[in-house]
């Protein structure tokens, strides 16, 4: 596996020697920001991102994410250009060897969370989420941070309107739609296209929500068997449907998995969970257990610690400091090796 860690540009707080820091790190996991959805990320840009990148001697081969446009989820007219453009990107991004690229298909919202500061009894801070809580939200004036994105409160109710009528089987098949329209670029440059899972895995404010468990991946590999569409194996999202199971799901998908996210829930309710250190003694999803599938299949991807608390006094951003990211690492080293180790034996 190739060790790497999310990082959020020239604004992220933490260097880029940090990073390095961290034992056996790869490279570095990261977008170019400031390009509006929709728009084609030009060479110049990618090329001053990976300079920056290697001048610290990390790779930037993983890009998360090149954002998908909301007319092309919503199959609109002007998808067609949009999915030109995004084709664009990847041709870009393939000639600065990028070699995957993390996105999602979740309607209008990325991940959400009800709690950014929940408090731990040993009084570090994580992400939680409680269903109640998120019910008795207003969706037309949700205002959660922590997302890449956020609009404006008339574009948060264009949108919502829009997709009223689309249904799970329209948004799937506009995902598919979508990936066929971007193949062609995807074989021409060898980059390999890695879905992140719906997070939390179920619909949301009445939105379709179609990445979530084991019959929608069986149905999108099924309609787009090119070997360039794949997945982002993101524990703490699928892990959050209860009914996922992980090392299985690793073990079936493993040929699949360009990049997985490795983290830890554990569960306070029926859907209610948060975020822990990333151990597998620390919450109820089976870590070690995903690491022994995927090594045993061999797997050659890349990898991530995923949202860290925040811990000693560090005020990061949300499930991305540096500290408790850097022990996510150092744990997934320790376990990647050991189990290596016992399979190859
Ligand atoms: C959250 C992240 C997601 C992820 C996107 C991929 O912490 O895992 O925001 O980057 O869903 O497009």
């Amino acid at each position: 596996m190739k060790m790497t860690f999310r990082w959020y540009g020239e604004k992220d707080s933490i260097p880029l020697r940090y990073i390095r820091q961290i034992p056996n790190m790869y490279g570095v996991v990261t977008a170019v920001y400031d390009v509006p959805v929709g728009k084609v990320w030009g060479l110049p840009e990618i090329l001053h991102l990976k300079g920056l990148c290697e001048k610290e001697g990390l790779a930037m081969e993983v890009i998360e994410s090149v954002p998908v446009h909301e007319d092309i989820k919503l199959g609109r007219p002007s998808r067609d250009a949009l999915i030109r453009n995004y084709a664009e990107t990847i041709l870009n991004l393939g000639k600065a060897g990028v070699k995957c690229i993390c996105y999602n298909f979740m309607p209008v919202f990325d991940w959400l969370r009800t709690d950014l500061k929940h408090v731990l009894p040993d009084g570090s801070t994580s992400l939680s989420y409680s269903h109640d809580t998120l019910m008795k939200l207003d969706r037309n004036s949700l205002r959660l941070p922590g997302w890449d994105e956020s609009y404006t409160s008339e574009e948060l109710s264009g949108l919502l309107e829009a997709y009223e009528g689309v249904t799970h089987e329209k948004l799937f098949e506009n995902l598919v739609y979508f990936l066929r329209g971007i193949m062609p670029a995807c074989e021409e440059t060898g980059i390999c296209m890695a879905i992140h899972p719906d997070d939390p895995p179920w619909d949301m404010f009445g939105l379709p929500r179609i990445i979530t468990c084991e019959k929608n991946l069986d149905a999108l590999f099924a309609a787009v068997p090119d070997r360039h569409n794949g997945l982002t194996f993101c524990t703490g999202s699928l892990g959050a449907g209860r009914e996922n199971d992980l090392p299985h799901m690793a073990e079936k998908y493993a040929d699949r998995i360009f990049f997985a996210h490795l983290r830890q829930l554990s569960f306070s309710g029926e859907k209610d969970f948060a975020e822990n250190g990333h151990m597998t003694s620390q919450g109820n999803l089976d870590i070690c257990g995903v690491v022994r599938a995927l090594v045993k299949k061999g797997f050659e991807g890349y990898v991530r610690p995923d949202h860290g608390r925040n811990i000693w006094g560090e005020e990061g951003k949300p499930g991305y400091g540096l500290y408790d990211r850097a022990l996510g690492a150092a744990y997934l080293n320790g376990l990647f090796e050991a189990t290596e180790r016992e399979v190859k034996k």
